[in-house]
């Protein structure tokens, strides 16, 4: 999920990547093996929700930390040694009002907000990858990259692995098996590319230096703070992509608090390393966000004359009805009723362009990552993935 994603891949790697976790991955990272990649539910298409209190307890107290910058000083002096070719945050124009509204709005110890702080390095890579997202490609491009014999054949193993947990998620939200596995398949290559960027660093440097999407990534580092707390999760180790998007799904912080799940049983929400909490976490989430259980998704259109282009220009998001869209020169076939909501979607081919209705679902996947190039791979890899699998 994520709202921009983007990618990090310089035009020599594309071929050898095979995800957008992947292609967000390999920022030219410094002296460190490797670097992650971009947001998603990635995605993160609300605001946190803010609890009152921090879990580990008490609130804030300003008047404690006017002593900030003694304890500043000492953690200067005795924090570690900076990495090569990266920097850190500014402590009292960055660091500090963060750790107090860590304080203030959740009870955030503000030494140990202040010491993971001090320890996230702003990453010039991060700056890099996000200026450069793979959503901005035409279509036959994007297409090549996600819609792929390997990534078809990969994406019917993991539904074989996970047939019975695909079959459950799919009684429980009415998603289908094939767009969870296509999700995957597009997000880390079935959990293989999952990012390798600290999503502490990721998070610091897109709140603190990316002034254009800076309340969304502080929120989420924000957010992040507390899942770490939540989950008992080390802020200082996990990785993700360049957006700070995580594991095997890669949702990014906020959407991690709110709509992962544990689909195995096992007592913790671990989008890490359980395929099961994955496969639960990605259909609650398009459950979540308005899925029609056995809707169609999109279907291809004609168009003819000049009329579409009012309704092309009004976004992805339905908002007109099939009846009035094909009064407006556009040619599908659908069995949905002619008073459920459409939009006409264009996307850029080598030739000109190719159109598609799409309805509910398709907004409900541009949800989990805001890009109507990411809601057709899906659609189609999905399609591919059922075809191979044989089952329907
Ligand atoms: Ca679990």
């Amino acid at each position: 999920m994520n709202d921009f994603i983007g990618s990090a891949c310089p035009e020599t790697l594309r071929n050898a990547v095979s995800s957008r976790a992947a292609l967000h991955s390999h920022v030219r990272y410094l002296s460190s093996p490797a670097g992650g990649r971009v947001e998603g539910p990635r995605t993160g298409g609300r605001a946190p929700a803010r609890p009152s209190r921090h879990p580990s307890g008490q609130r804030g107290r300003r008047g404690s930390d006017a002593c900030a910058a003694v304890a500043l000083a000492a953690l200067l002096a005795c924090g570690s040694s900076p990495v090569a070719g990266s920097t850190a945050l500014d402590p009292v124009a960055e660091i500090e009002p963060f750790v107090m509204r860590m304080a203030e709005d959740h009870g955030a110890p503000p030494n140990e907000t202040r010491a993971l702080l001090m320890d996230a390095k702003v990453l010039d890579p991060v700056l890099e990858a996000i200026r450069r997202p793979a959503e901005r490609k035409p279509w036959h491009e994007y297409r090549k990259i996600f819609v792929t014999g390997k990534r078809i054949e990969r994406g019917v193993e993991f539904w074989r692995e996970h047939a019975a947990t695909l079959a459950r998620a799919g009684e429980r939200f009415g998603v289908p098996p094939e767009i969870i596995v296509a999700i995957i398949g597009v997000e880390t290559f079935y959990g293989v590319h999952r990012g390798r960027i600290r999503v502490l660093d990721a998070l610091a440097t897109l709140g603190f230096r990316y002034p254009r999407r800076s309340a969304f990534f502080l929120s989420e580092l924000e957010a992040f703070v507390l899942l770490s707390n939540e989950e008992r999760f080390d802020a200082r180790r996990i990785k993700g992509s360049y957006a700070g998007a995580m594991g095997i799904a890669q949702f990014i912080s906020s959407s991690y608090r709110h709509y992962a799940i544990d689909f195995d049983g096992d007592g913790s929400r671990d989008l890490m390393q359980s395929p099961e909490d994955a496969i639960g976490s990605i259909a609650n989430y398009l459950s979540m966000h308005g899925w029609r259980a056995g809707a169609t998704i999109a279907v291809p259109a004609e168009v003819e004359g000049d009329a579409f282009r009012a309704l092309v220009e009004q976004g992805i998001k339905p908002h007109a009805s099939l009846a009035s869209i094909r009064a407006k020169g556009v040619g599908f076939t659908m069995e949905a009723g002619e008073e459920e909501q459409g939009a006409l979607i264009e996307f850029e081919t080598k030739n000109g362009h190719e159109y598609w209705v799409g309805l509910a679902n398709f907004h409900v996947i541009t949800r989990y990552n805001h890009s109507s190039l990411y809601a057709l791979a899906v659609l189609q890899l999905a399609e591919r993935i059922r075809e191979r699998h044989g089952s329907g």
